[in-house]
C-alpha cells in the first residue's frame, strides 16, 4: 500500500493491534490456531430442508443450508432462545473452514419464524467473550425492545441472558443482527433471518418459500478467522454463510409457486441477485407489501445493505437454473487480486526461464482465471481461491453467491435430484459442417485478428505499468511480477 493513502482503517488497525488488549485480535492472527484448524476436520453440510413447525397455519420458510429455529408456547407466547457464542470451524465450502461468531451453534444464526399478531419472547444469552445486544431489524415494536446497545438498552454482557417481548404487527421478510461494535460483531457472522407470516394470505400462497441471507467476508488465504478490519475488498461471498460449490440448491415441481426472500447484511456491497430461465416481480421489501400495480417484472433484483426484497413466480420451465450476484467478483471465492493481467499474453519461454529458479513454476491466467479452480493449483492450505465446482459437462467456473434452482416434473421429494437429464436436441453443441453450410456461415480464414498478436515496440507485453525488476531475477533478465506462494 502507497503509504500516502494508509487510510483510517489501516491506522485503527495498527492502534487496535498494538493495544494488544484485545482478545479478539490476538486471535485473528493466531498461527497456532490456524494451523490447529487444519488438522481438524469439518462438521458435516446440514439440511437444507430443516423447517420449523408446530404451528400450521402456513407453510414454513426453508433456509437452504440453515435451519429454523424451535420454539414452544407459553401462556400464548411463543417463546424463542438465541445463545451467540464462537463457531469453530464453520465450512464456507469443502477446503475453506473460519471461526466465526454465530447462533446456537450456527452461521449464521438460525431463522426466526412468527405469524402475524403473535407475541414473542426472545431470550438471548450470550455466551461471546464480549458484550454484545440484538436488534430486530425492520421489525415494528416498543423503542426499548429495538436492540440498540447503548441507545435503547444496556448491552447484554458476557454470560448475561437478556429478554425480549414484542408482538408481530406486521408480515414480511426481516433479519436480526447484533447492534453493538457492528464492525466487528456482523463481519465474524452474527446475524440471522425473522420471517413473520400473514395473519391473513392473500392469493396463492408458495409451494416452495426460500429464505437467504446474503453477506461478505475477508479470510486471508491460510487464516482461520475472518477479518472484521476489512472495509473493501472482500473475498468470500455467501449465501446463508456458504459459498459455491458450498450452497445446497433449491428443488421445485415442475408447476410449483416459488418465493424466493433475499436479505443483504454484507458489510459494503449490494448483490444484484440473478435468476436465469423466469422472471418474476419484486412483491415485498422489508417495508411491506408493494401492491401489484406497482410490482416490476424483473429478471435481476437489487438486494441493497440492509434491506430484503422477496420474488414470487411459478416454476414452469424444468432445468437447473443458476440463481447468483451478477457482480462477477462476487461468483469467486477467495479471489486472487495479485495476479497479473495476463489475457492475450504469449508466455511461452517465460515458464521454462522461470523454471530454472521455480521447479514446476507455471503461470496460470493467459486466457482467464477458470484453470484456477479447475486445475486444482497448490493454495495456502485452509484456502479455495477460484475454485467453483464439477457440473454435469464442465467444470462451473463460478464460486460465492451461486447456487442452482432445480425444477424437476414428476418427483415424490425434495432431495437433490442429480443433474438435469434434457430430451434430446436441446444441448447447445458443436455445430456441424453441414448445419454451417446449409445457412452459410463462413469462418474467417487466416490469422486471428492483430490485437491477439499485438506486441508493443519495446518488446514489453505487459499490461498496465511495467512491472519492477526483481532484483534476484533481473540479471537472468527474467522480469516477474507474479505473486508466487
Ligand atoms: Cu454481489
Amino acid at each position: 500500500m502507497n503509504k500516502s493513502t494508509i487510510s483510517r482503517r489501516q491506522f485503527v488497525s495498527d492502534v487496535v493491534a498494538a493495544t494488544a488488549g484485545s482478545a479478539l485480535l490476538s486471535r485473528v492472527t493466531s498461527k497456532a490456531e490456524t494451523a490447529a484448524l487444519a488438522e481438524v476436520p469439518t462438521k458435516p453440510q446440514t439440511s437444507s430442508e430443516t423447517k420449523s413447525a408446530g404451528d400450521n397455519r402456513y407453510r414454513p420458510v426453508i433456509t437452504p443450508n440453515g435451519s429454523s429455529l424451535p420454539w414452544k408456547l407459553i401462556d400464548g407466547v411463543k417463546v424463542y432462545h438465541l445463545i451467540s457464542e464462537e463457531v469453530p470451524r464453520h465450512e464456507f465450502a469443502p477446503g475453506l473452514v473460519a471461526n466465526c461468531w454465530g447462533f446456537n451453534g450456527q452461521v449464521h444464526g438460525p431463522t426466526i419464524e412468527a405469524v402475524e399478531g403473535d407475541r414473542v419472547r426472545i431470550y438471548v444469552t450470550n455466551r461471546l467473550p464480549a458484550p454484545t445486544s440484538i436488534h430486530w431489524h425492520g421489525i415494528l415494536l416498543p423503542n426499548g425492545m429495538d436492540g440498540v446497545a447503548g441507545l435503547t438498552q444496556k448491552s447484554i454482557q458476557p454470560d448475561e441472558t437478556f429478554k425480549y417481548e414484542f408482538t408481530l404487527k406486521q408480515h414480511g421478510t426481516h433479519m436480526y443482527h447484533s447492534h453493538h461494535d457492528e464492525m466487528t460483531q456482523m463481519a465474524l457472522g452474527l446475524m440471522g433471518l425473522f420471517i413473520i407470516q400473514p395473519k391473513n394470505p392473500k392469493g396463492p400462497q408458495p409451494d416452495r418459500d426460500f429464505a437467504f441471507l446474503l453477506s461478505e467476508w475477508k479470510i486471508v488465504p491460510g487464516t482461520a478467522r475472518p477479518d472484521p478490519n476489512e472495509m473493501t475488498d472482500f473475498n468470500m461471498f455467501t449465501l446463508n454463510a456458504k459459498a459455491f460449490p458450498g450452497t445446497a440448491p433449491m428443488v421445485a415441481k415442475l408447476g410449483e409457486r416459488v418465493r424466493i426472500r433475499f436479505s443483504n447484511l454484507s458489510a459494503m456491497d449490494h448483490h444484484p441477485m440473478h435468476l436465469h430461465g423466469f422472471r418474476f416481480p419484486v412483491t415485498e421489501t422489508d417495508g411491506g407489501q408493494i401492491p401489484e400495480s406497482a410490482q416490476q417484472v424483473e429478471t435481476t433484483v437489487l438486494v441493497q445493505v440492509g434491506s430484503t426484497r422477496t420474488i414470487d413466480f411459478v416454476a414452469d420451465a424444468p432445468g437447473d437454473w443458476p440463481l447468483h450476484c451478477h457482480m462477477t467478483h462476487h461468483t469467486m471465492n477467495q479471489m486472487g487480486h495479485l495476479f497479473p493481467n495476463l489475457i492475450g499474453v504469449d508466455k511461452s519461454g517465460f515458464d521454462k526461464k522461470l523454471r530454472k529458479f521455480i521447479p514446476g513454476y507455471m503461470t496460470m491466467g493467459e486466457t482467464g482465471m477458470a484453470e484456477m479452480g479447475e486445475m486444482g493449483m497448490p493454495v495456502p492450505k485452509n484456502s479455495i481461491p477460484m475454485v467453483g465446482g464439477q457440473g454435469p459437462f464442465d467444470y462451473i467456473s463460478m464460486g460465492g453467491m451461486f447456487t442452482t434452482l432445480k425444477v424437476r416434473e414428476g418427483i415424490t421429494s425434495y432431495e437433490d435430484p442429480g443433474w438435469y437429464q434434457h430430451p434430446p436436441g436441446t444441448v447447445a453443441d458443436v455445430a456441424t459442417v453441414e448445419d454451417m453450410k446449409r445457412d452459410g456461415i463462413e469462418l474467417p480464414k487466416g490469422q486471428p485478428d492483430a490485437a491477439a498478436t499485438y506486441t508493443p515496440p519495446d518488446g514489453d507485453v505487459w499490461c498496465g505499468p511495467p512491472p519492477a525488476k526483481s532484483s534476484s531475477l533481473a540479471k537472468n533478465e527474467v522480469t516477474a511480477r507474479i505473486k508466487v506462494q
